[in-house]
């Protein structure tokens, strides 16, 4: 671009001009609010330069130290976790802000009326977490019904050379899975499922398509119920919202199979944690395989963890190097989109 600018200036001086050009531009950048890159809870430094390319970062340390220099100047917050609260306090101070933009697609820790009422727009990042989320999904599938973390401590500090028979693991190829919430994400748990031959059922509000179901070979049991019953692996992958709360308490835990295997891949308030912790220790159930909690991380010396029974991940359901990546561009695309007032792609309304 620098070049058809600048035809027919001489060499020189075009390589000043365009340092020139370049550190206004560096100058103009618009500025981010977000916990400081590589801080705890912040976004990892990796993703730094990708976001530099189009903004300023501004730590919430640097802005409260230094209000009245970045105020003006603060144009998006990013919001990862819950270490930065984009909350009414905070949206006061920042005459200029147009976006609050989250990483990952769960915002229930966001107040979007709130937020919108300020003229702010709310944005996540969709679809770009399906894939690691469902492979996550099949990770604790797996782990959970192959006894994975057993066979690793006996690995680390085996007594004698034989494996006992409570180790025994339980067969997922050929197995029953039931997928509550086929949405995007569910449904390419289906479809990862399909490569294991299981029989796969799947609950959801709206039925898919006829050739949905097909290319995945799922069959809709519009009575949750019917697929609690007779799934081996329960998988959740319902979005958090006043239905779903609590969805899977002690009742719906009761229905399953004495040898499944409930695997969460939601958000934490979905399954009732308490009932899910009595059903194991009881053996209502086989076993859970959690990536979500409530709260999380879970507190060290939780019930869930003192079972034997239990994986418990702390969202890590999106943890890669190219997810992240993919994320961090999102939410930068989504910004620059609604500083300069057009259409961001993911706005969250309510
Ligand atoms: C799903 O996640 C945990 C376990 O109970 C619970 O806190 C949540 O309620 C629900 N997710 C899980 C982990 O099952
Ligand atoms: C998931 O992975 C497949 C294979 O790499 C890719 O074609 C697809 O676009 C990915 N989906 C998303 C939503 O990123
Ligand atoms: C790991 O194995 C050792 C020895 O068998 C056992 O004492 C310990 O409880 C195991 N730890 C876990 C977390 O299962």
């Amino acid at each position: 671009m620098f070049h058809l600018l600048l035809k027919g200036v001489p060499l020189l001086l075009r390589r000043g001009l365009k340092q020139k050009v370049v550190s206004q531009m560096a100058m103009e950048k618009p500025c981010i609010l977000a916990t400081a890159l590589g801080a705890p809870g912040g976004i990892y430094r990796f993703f730094g330069p990708v976001i530099e390319k189009h903004f300023t970062i501004v730590s919430k340390e640097e802005f409260f130290q230094n209000r009245e220099r970045f105020a003006d100047k603060i144009r998006a917050v990013f919001v990862c976790g819950e270490t930065l609260e984009a909350n009414r306090d905070l949206l006061q101070l920042l005459p200029n802000l147009k976006v609050v933009v989250n990483a990952g697609v769960g915002v229930n820790h966001l107040d979007i009326p709130m937020i919108n009422s300020f003229g702010v727009k709310v944005c996540n990042t969709p679809h770009v977490v399906d894939n690691a989320t469902a492979d996550i999904g099949m990770a604790l599938m797996l782990a959970s019904a192959r006894n994975l973390l057993y066979g690793h401590n006996f690995s680390l500090s085996h007594e004698d050379d034989h494996l006992p028979e409570s180790s025994l693991g339980t067969d997922v190829s050929g197995a029953t899975l039931g997928i509550i919430g086929m949405g995007r994400i569910g449904y390419n748990v289906a479809k990862r499922a399909q490569g294991f031959d299981m029989k796969i059922l799947y609950h959801n509000r709206n039925r898919r398509t006829e050739e949905d179901e097909r290319a995945v070979g799922a069959r809709y049991c519009e009575k949750m119920e019917e697929l609690l019953r007779e799934s081996d692996f329960v998988m959740v992958v319902v979005h958090l919202s006043p239905e779903t709360h609590k969805m899977i308490g002690a009742r719906e835990l009761a229905m399953m199979k004495p040898t499944g295997t409930l695997i969460n891949i939601s958000r934490g308030l979905v399954v009732d944690q308490d009932a899910l912790v009595d059903s194991l220790q009881r053996g209502v159930i086989r076993a859970a395989a959690l990536d979500v909690t409530y709260p999380e991380p879970l507190p060290r010396g939780h019930p869930l963890l003192a079972l034997p029974n239990v994986i418990v991940l702390p969202h890590m359901g999106t943890h890669t190097v190219e997810t992240t990546q993919v994320m961090v561009e999102k939410m930068v695309i989504n910004a620059l989109a609604a500083i300069s007032g057009t259409q961001p792609p993911d706005e969250v309304k309510v």
